[in-house]
């Protein structure tokens, strides 16, 4: 599959990668690239041989945003029918997990696709920002509310209401990344994260991945209900009874994903 916007490649064993590549417009998002990152992370989330994703853009940039000169032309109501717009910054829908390896801006669309993601590895010059309300507008695609729910309620103020931006450190200082990493090291350790995920049981992943995303929608009973649900689907899977196994015969399991 060619595309025109992004890159598509398998960095290691089980792990698909995403690159978004307008690097003249510091990977600005437009219609075009969404479509086609959503289709290729539909296609790596179908294919049995990939456990885990990467999103990643270029060491300048993630996502410098929306593409603004797209939207500068559009009508509220083009917004409104365009296809499932939230949809496309939307990666919940996928079973396995999708690690944002981010560099450079990432900013407006880009962080909100950013927070999308399971996990955020960031290289040292990653700057993160919502700077919506300099166009006008405001983050309309999770960023007031996933942003708020990781930083908590006075800093996702600031950071949406005057534009601050948050660099690597203190993002992960406050709980918003994962990892920081060198330039030259941010992406190995993304990649090095996705090859844990694939290595292991994918159906104890997929179980793992839908239950804490729940933290997120449901009461603390709701959730607790929910995981031992899936705890209970789990231990009726082939890959329990070869991970008890291969604990006690002190060796290494070799799941079926079954
Ligand atoms: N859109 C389009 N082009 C962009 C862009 C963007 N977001 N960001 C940068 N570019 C382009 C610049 O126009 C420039 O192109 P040329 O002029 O060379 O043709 C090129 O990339 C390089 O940018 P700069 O010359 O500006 O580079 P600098 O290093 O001087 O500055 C910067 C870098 C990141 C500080 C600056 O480019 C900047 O402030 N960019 C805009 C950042 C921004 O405001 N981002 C938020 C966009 S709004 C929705 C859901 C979500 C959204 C919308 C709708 N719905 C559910 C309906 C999301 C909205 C957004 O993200």
């Amino acid at each position: 599959m060619s595309y025109e916007h992004i890159i598509v490649d398998r960095p290691a064993d089980g792990v698909g990668r995403v690159r978004l590549n307008r690097p003249e417009a510091l990977n600005a998002l437009n219609s075009a690239l969404m479509d086609e990152v959503n289709e290729a992370m539909l296609a790596f989330n179908g294919d049995a041989t990939i456990g885990a994703m990467i999103l990643t853009g270029n060491d300048k940039a993630f996502a410098a945003g929306a593409d603004i000169k797209e939207m500068d032309g559009k009508t509220q109501i083009d917004m409104l029918m365009t296809v499932s717009l939230v949809d496309r910054f939307d990666f919940k829908k996928l079973s396995k997990p999708v690690i944002a390896a981010v560099s450079g801006y990432t900013l407006g669309g880009g962080c909100e696709i950013a927070m999308a993601c399971d996990m955020i590895v960031a290289s040292e010059s990653a700057v993160f920002g919502q700077p919506e309300i300099n166009l006008g507008i405001i983050p309309g695609a999770g960023g007031t509310q996933r942003l708020t729910r990781a930083l908590g309620k006075a800093l996702a103020m600031e950071i949406m209401l005057t534009d601050r931006k948050l660099g690597a450190q203190d993002a992960l200082h406050h709980g918003l990344i994962n990892r920081v990493a060198p330039l030259d090291e941010y992406m190995n350790v993304a990649v090095g994260i996705a090859q844990k995920v694939a290595q292991r049981s994918q159906v104890a992943i997929r179980l793992t991945k839908e239950a804490v995303n729940k933290a997120y929608e449901m009461t603390l009973e709701e959730g607790l209900a929910y995981e031992r649900r899936n705890f209970l689907v789990a231990f009726g899977s082939e890959d329990k009874v070869e991970g008890m196994r291969a604990f006690i015969e002190k060796r290494r399991a070799e799941w079926k994903n079954r």
